[in-house]
């Protein structure tokens, strides 16, 4: 679109402030500014304000009917243990037949662990101190290894998309096929005001900000990542979070039981571990399977309790899913009654006053919008299943204390003790699992409790674990 096209477009949609500086800036900053405004879709901004600021949507969410949702149980805990070894044996034979990828999402901007630089970049683990991307890449080398077929790796990116390639070429993808690893920004979107007019966070640059983790959705399909997968006869992804280390991002079982359900979208759960705690929820409401966050479910809700005293809403989403490949297609094109909601935040955004002078607001002074990734209510029988926490989860988000680098790396240590153990390694822990001795499992050694089982009766010699021992 020509220049004075997209400037008469944006006045013309009650957006004309966006370049109310314009004939301030230099020719350099004029064409960064009109590139960014391309990026805007002004009818789906202008369909936000009506539905999500004009009909003050923040009364929040329709709480009728909301009740917990069914999930298939683990045989330890009274499931159906022939249904959970079926759905082992056609995981695994899917991944034999090449038809699984992995995706993580690493667009976020990681504000709250204060680290700069792409997450993926931080170093996690407790020996080597290697970095999320690099436990994600030895888990995926080494599962590509034992069912005898590459696994595709997609990830998406945003602000740090350039580091992010550049840490993975300065690493030579760790051995991966860098054919087979796959980057894609995911969208953006504009800062609204109060009034739905789109924000400046100076005189030549709109306050953008990532679409979220469900605008990544669309922006696999809008780089042409699904055609890819489709030309490697993949059909089904599996989601996982770049803050997460101990993920089970080749979990042959889950594949199963999503494939086995012919579903379109498939979950993990994790029984809360406390009403508060920050995952959503598994729900259903109208018949339809729906994940419900942590900031949406009133906390007399996340509360409540069932006859046993345990929690109602015990179902915690953890953020792992499958995808089906057709289905994130169908959520990409989207259409009236099949796209994925924005969820609107009020957040303190910087900008620029009445006189053009920058401003650091103390309190919110605007709205973004992100999309989730709760896809659940559009897929065909969606599935949950029950998976051990200690073995799928503990994030890295905060700089300490909950979901910190050093309780990550104590639920790493405990992980890797239970799996030597459990092959009689002897290690001595204390009460909560933690070993005395501090050492590592690359998932070279083992990515699961399989493959290190495998691996520890493959070794020639007997193995002795001492303080900052590698199994590698
Ligand atoms: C997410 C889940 C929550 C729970 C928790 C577990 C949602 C809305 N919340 O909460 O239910 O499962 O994780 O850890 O799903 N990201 C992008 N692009 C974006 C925004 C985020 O790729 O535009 C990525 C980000 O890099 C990270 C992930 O999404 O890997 C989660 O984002 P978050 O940390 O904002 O989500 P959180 O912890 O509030």
């Amino acid at each position: 679109m020509a220049e004075t096209d997209l400037i008469e477009t944006f006045r013309a949609a009650g957006q004309g402030q966006v370049f109310e500086y314009f004939s301030e800036l230099s020719a350099t900053e004029q064409k960064d500014l009109l590139t960014e405004a391309q990026e805007i879709d002004l009818g789906e901004v202008s369909r936000l304000k009506r539905e999500l600021i004009d009909a003050a949507g923040e009364g929040g969410l329709d709480l009728e009917g909301l009740a917990p949702a069914p999930y298939e149980s683990r045989p330890e805990h009274g499931g159906d243990a022939e249904a959970w070894a079926e759905a082992l044996q056609l995981g695994e034979a899917a991944l034999r037949a090449g038809r699984v990828a992995l995706f993580t999402v690493a667009g976020g901007q990681g504000t709250r662990l204060g680290f700069n630089g792409p997450k993926g970049t931080f170093p996690v683990t407790p020996v080597r101190s290697a970095t999320l991307f690099q436990v994600f890449a030895e888990k995926i080398a080494a599962a590509g290894k034992r069912y005898g077929k590459a696994l595709p790796w997609l990830m998406t990116s945003h602000q740090n998309h350039e580091a992010t390639v550049a840490f993975f070429e300065k690493h030579a993808c760790w051995g991966l096929d860098t054919e087979r690893v796959r980057f894609f920004r995911q969208g953006r979107m504009p800062a609204l005001d109060g009034d739905g007019k789109i924000m400046l966070s100076a005189k030549g640059t709109i306050a953008m900000s990532p679409d979220g983790h469900g605008g990544s959705l669309r922006a696999l399909a809008r780089s042409g990542s699904l055609d890819w997968l489709e030309s490697q006869g993949v059909d089904t992804i599996s989601y996982f979070q770049v803050d997460n280390p101990l993920v089970r991002c080749v979990d042959p079982t889950f594949i199963g039981w999503h494939l086995r359900r012919d579903s379109e979208m498939s979950s993990k759960m994790v029984p809360k571990a406390y009403a508060g705690e920050k995952v959503g929820h598994f729900c259903q409401q109208d018949g339809r399977a729906v994940v419900v966050e942590y900031s949406d479910l009133p906390a007399a809700m996340q509360e409540e309790t069932d006859a046993a005293g345990n929690l109602r809403f015990i179902a915690g989403s953890i953020a792992i899913h499958i995808l089906d490949r057709d289905f994130v297609r169908r959520l990409a094109e989207g259409g009236a009654d099949f796209a994925l909601p924005f969820h609107l935040a009020h957040k303190k955004i910087p900008t620029l006053d009445a006189s053009g002078a920058p401003v650091n607001p103390t309190e919110p002074n605007g709205i973004k919008l992100e999309m989730f990734v709760f896809a659940l209510p559009f897929a065909r029988n969606p599935v949950t299943i029950e998976t051990p926490r200690q073995d799928d989860f503990s994030p890295v988000k905060n700089a300490e204390g909950v979901d910190s680098p050093d309780s990550c790396r104590a639920d790493l240590l405990r992980q890797y003790a239970r799996w030597a153990n459990a092959n009689g390694a002897g290690l001595e822990v204390d009460a909560s699992g933690l070993p005395v001795v501090k050492f590592e499992v690359a998932p070279s050694f083992g990515y699961d409790e399989a493959s290190f089982a495998d691996q520890w009766r493959q070794s020639a010699t007997p193995i002795s674990i001492v303080d900052q021992t590698i199994l590698a």
